[in-house]
């Protein structure tokens, strides 16, 4: 089986990351896809450090493998999880919605490996000059908040801008989508709506049954500039776009979607929750083990692979 240098780096098999995606990534999914080969990823979120605690030693119950904790640095504790993947020696830690700059030096010196995720050729160039071990460049196909560039245009962009390795995400479910990443200079990827339809995921039955419904025009980007969420279209998807064409602020918007991502993963409020998904929600036809979901992308990839090497001749 081929490996590439993300697999070094982060001491796995498989060159597949699991997005650390808020209430949905917990200790369970996390453990399934790193002992899988990949790379699993608790989401801190918004989640208190005791909470996140239970779930780092969920992962370290179930496997000895390597591991990873998102930090979102709009979380009002994301100062308190920066201290606790220290004090916990957590392996690999990804950052969204913010710079992860000032806290480099202290992730560094505990052999943490700092991979920040970012949505723009200019913070992937000051986070390097920072010391990243590499970057997730994101694309706007991707759920939950996004930026405004799409993978295609944004990953080798990223490439040709920084030397650090760099991981694709956005659109991306399937061996297809590993090898593209690939082709446009990525490392790997990481996959976030897939993830969602892992059994082992604990997101509601309905959330998942909602993403294997979805086809390819189903995902709806609400909020305003700045604060893009992507989202199953629903009924709160409407109540989000009836506020923007009043010209409603950010603040009327936070407090709509107050809740609501809970809501969803949660309660399986599909009518009313925040259901963040990818635009490759539409490919998702079917709930499998991480297991399944990262050899049947591996050897998809093996044969895109082999098929180009025909076509090429
Ligand atoms: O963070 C994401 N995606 C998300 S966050 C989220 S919502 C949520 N809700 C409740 C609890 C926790 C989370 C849904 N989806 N993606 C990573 C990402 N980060 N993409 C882009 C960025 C980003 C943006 C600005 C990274 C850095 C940044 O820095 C600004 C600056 O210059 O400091």
């Amino acid at each position: 089986m081929w490996r590439t240098v993300l697999c070094d780096l982060l001491n796995i098999e498989y060159p597949i990351l699991q997005g650390g995606m808020a209430w949905v990534a917990t200790g369970e999914l996390a453990a399934a896809v790193s002992a899988a080969g990949g790379l699993g990823i608790i989401g801190a979120g918004n989640a208190p450090p005791e909470a996140v605690r239970q779930e780092i030693h969920k992962v370290r119950e179930r496997t000895d493998r390597p591991f990873g904790v998102n930090v979102y640095y709009m979380s009002p504790f994301a100062e308190d999880i920066i201290k606790l993947v220290i004090e916990e020696k957590v392996p690999v830690v990804t950052t969204g919605a913010g710079n992860p700059g000032k806290h480099l030096p202290l992730l560094k010196e505990a052999g943490t490996k700092v991979i920040p995720v970012i949505a723009s050729v200019s913070l992937a160039k000051r986070l390097e000059r920072l010391g990243v071990d590499a970057l997730i460049a994101e694309g706007m196909e991707c759920g939950g908040h996004i930026g405004e560039i799409t993978t295609m245009a944004l990953v080798p962009q990223v490439v040709d801008a920084v030397k650090v390795p760099v991981i694709a995400a956005g659109g991306i479910a399937d061996g297809r989508g590993l090898v593209a990443a690939l082709s446009l200079g990525a490392v790997g990827v990481q996959m976030g709506t897939r993830f969602i339809c892992a059994t082992e995921c604990v997101a509601h039955e309905n959330y998942k049954q909602a993403i294997l419904r979805a086809g390819d025009r189903d995902t709806v980007v609400t909020g305003i500039k700045g604060h893009y969420v992507r989202v199953l279209r629903n009924k709160l998807s409407r109540q989000f776009e009836e506020l923007a064409a009043r010209g409603a602020s950010w603040e009327e918007m936070d407090k709509l979607g107050s809740g609501k991502l809970r809501a969803a993963v949660i309660e399986g409020d599909v009518e009313y929750g925040s259901l963040m998904a990818g635009q490759i929600a539409g490919l998702i036809q079917d709930v499998k083990p991480a297991k399944e979901i990262i050899s049947d992308i591996m050897a998809e990839a093996e044969k895109v692979i082999n098929n180009l090497g025909r076509i090429m001749q």
